[in-house]
């Protein structure tokens, strides 16, 4: 693809091929930059940004179908247009616009979580329920450090453990609960040990590494899809940039830290070692970013082509037979 040639959509991920996973986190990480962009200007409020964690979030989605159900948290805004949603109206969600909402059927996704762990228990219930029906679906939730220690994690893990619940646990330990250090948040040597206490496998990985996260979860989605349950798999990485773009980090943590963990980033070490391998040529991954960046600054146009959110869609969706989900009222989105 040269670079004036447009990209006519978002990348399609296979855990067989290497450029694809790069090209996915180079969507996210362009999706991201876009957003910050959006919210420095004016154009969409609050916004938390995941820079570093393309490789989980790449790696994992690779790993399972269209038909198992992701389960993301605020970090992994962005996920969903890797299954299609449009950047804007994604985009849309941080000026409160309920057309960001979706039908999650759609997408195979549920929206995301901000409450830290709530909808680890939705994960276990859709899982289940998937199972009791003969499906042999998956869900993939993803939660933070932060998140482990809310007693709701522990519900929904000790659940899934019980129940045999086809269920991955994906634990993005980016050190970092806003400006709460991972040791302040446990006692535990590794996250993953916790596992142990739920009677269910566990394994930690690099985060920065895409192919090693997607064949983590490779393992994990097989498991539960035989039948043989849920698993935690511990995603070791960094958060680089702030909390949300509210947040100032040089408060609370030194930047000589971030400068170590910026230059592992998982993307420019990526595309070097494709580079090297002669799987990619640099004006290649020059001309696929270019294309990728004008594919987000045309939905940013579109963005503000939406309508504005206004004080009268305060509360829209609040009743089951309102019109909200993607032209859906909640009672249709439920039957
Ligand atoms: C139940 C609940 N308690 C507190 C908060 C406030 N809060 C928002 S983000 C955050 C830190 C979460 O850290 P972590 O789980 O590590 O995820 P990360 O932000 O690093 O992705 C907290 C405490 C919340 N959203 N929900
Ligand atoms: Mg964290």
């Amino acid at each position: 693809m040269n670079s004036t040639e447009q990209l006519l959509s978002y990348p399609r991920l296979d855990p067989l091929d290497p450029v694809s996973l790069w090209r996915g986190m180079v969507w996210l990480r362009s999706y991201d930059e876009r957003a910050v962009a959006l919210q420095r200007q004016g154009r969409i409020g609050t916004y938390a940004t995941f820079w570093g964690e393309e490789a989980v979030q790449v790696g994992a989605l690779s790993a399972i179908r269209h038909s198992d159900w992701m389960f993301p948290t605020y970090r992994e805004n962005g996920i969903v247009t890797l299954r299609g949603l449009p950047l804007e109206r994604a985009w849309s969600y941080f000026r409160g616009d309920p057309g960001a909402l979706f039908d999650p059927r759609e997408y195979g996704c549920a929206p995301q979580s901000v409450p830290l762990a709530s909808h680890l228990s939705h994960a276990v219930g859709w899982a289940w329920s998937r199972m009791v029906g003969g499906h042999d679906d998956v869900a993939l939730a993803f939660f933070g450090d932060g998140a482990t220690s809310e007693g709701e994690a522990h519900e929904a893990l000790n659940v899934a453990g019980v129940m045999k619940a086809p269920v991955v646990f994906l634990c993005v330990n980016n050190q970092w609960a806003i400006s709460t250090p991972v040791s302040r948040q446990t006692a535990a040597k590794q996250l993953v040990d916790k596992a142990i206490g739920y009677g269910i496998p566990g394994e930690r990985v690099d985060g920065f590494d895409v192919i090693e996260v997607a064949e983590s979860l490779g393992r994990a989605v097989e498991r539960a899809r035989n039948g043989n349950g849920p698993s935690f798999i511990e995603a070791f990485c960094y958060r680089i940039g702030p909390h949300a773009t509210a947040d100032d980090p040089s408060l609370y943590r030194s930047s000589v830290d971030e400068e170590h963990w910026r230059s592992m980033e998982p993307i420019g070490r990526m595309e070097e070692s494709l580079i090297r391998e002669g799987l990619l040529s640099y004006s290649q991954a020059k001309a696929y970013k270019e294309a990728v960046r004008t594919t987000m600054l045309e939905a940013a146009r579109r963005l503000d082509r939406l309508p504005r959110p206004d004080r009268s869609w305060l509360g829209k969706g609040t009743f089951a037979s309102e019109v909200f989900i993607g032209g859906l009222t909640g009672e249709e989105v439920l039957s």
